[in-house]
């Protein structure tokens, strides 16, 4: 089991397509283990995107993703950090695959709906920036014998 670190960015909750793409996440049967609104702060924005900070374009993506509240959400499942990143899309909109988030509902490199984890070292470190231990919810799920066998 991995666990991965969804945002629904800023775009994604004015043009209210949470609902819709939080059921993509449930739909593959993937487990929510955690999820909260907030309001992506400057630095919480730095600490996020470490590795873009002296990009040129961060000052327009710190702008963008601080402009209005993101959902966090920490998703369990087997090797959910590329399954997540499969069910995104390719970055850019303009590029990504019709059928995946972003190929169906995004034009945009920038607002590009949503982020996830690229790797179990990335995930670690934005989950543990995003959550405190006790928010992520421990639980057992209804019909998890028919998303997958027992030995999967
Ligand atoms: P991803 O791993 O898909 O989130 O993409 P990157 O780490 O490459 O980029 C992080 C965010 O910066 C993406 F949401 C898109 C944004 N970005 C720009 O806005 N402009 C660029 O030139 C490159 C990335």
């Amino acid at each position: 089991m991995q666990r991965t670190l969804v945002l629904l960015k800023p775009d994604c909750v004015q043009r209210r397509l949470m609902g819709k793409i939080i059921s993509r996440f449930e739909e593959k049967g993937l487990k929510i283990a955690a999820m909260k609104m907030i309001r992506v702060s400057p630095e919480l924005s730095r600490e996020h995107y470490a590795e873009h900070v002296e990009k040129p374009f961060y000052p327009s993506l710190e702008s963008f993703i601080t402009s209005a509240p993101v959902v966090a959400m920490a998703i369990d499942g087997l090797e959910v950090i590329q399954v997540v990143r499969d069910i995104l899309g390719a970055t850019s909109g303009l590029k990504a695959d019709a059928g995946t988030i972003r190929g169906d509902y995004s034009s945009s490199r920038q607002m590009n709906l949503v982020h996830a984890s690229d790797s179990e070292a990335s995930a670690t470190r934005e989950l543990n920036l995003y959550f405190s231990p006790d928010e992520l919810c421990d639980y057992e799920e209804i019909g998890v014998n028919f998303l997958r066998a027992a030995d999967e």
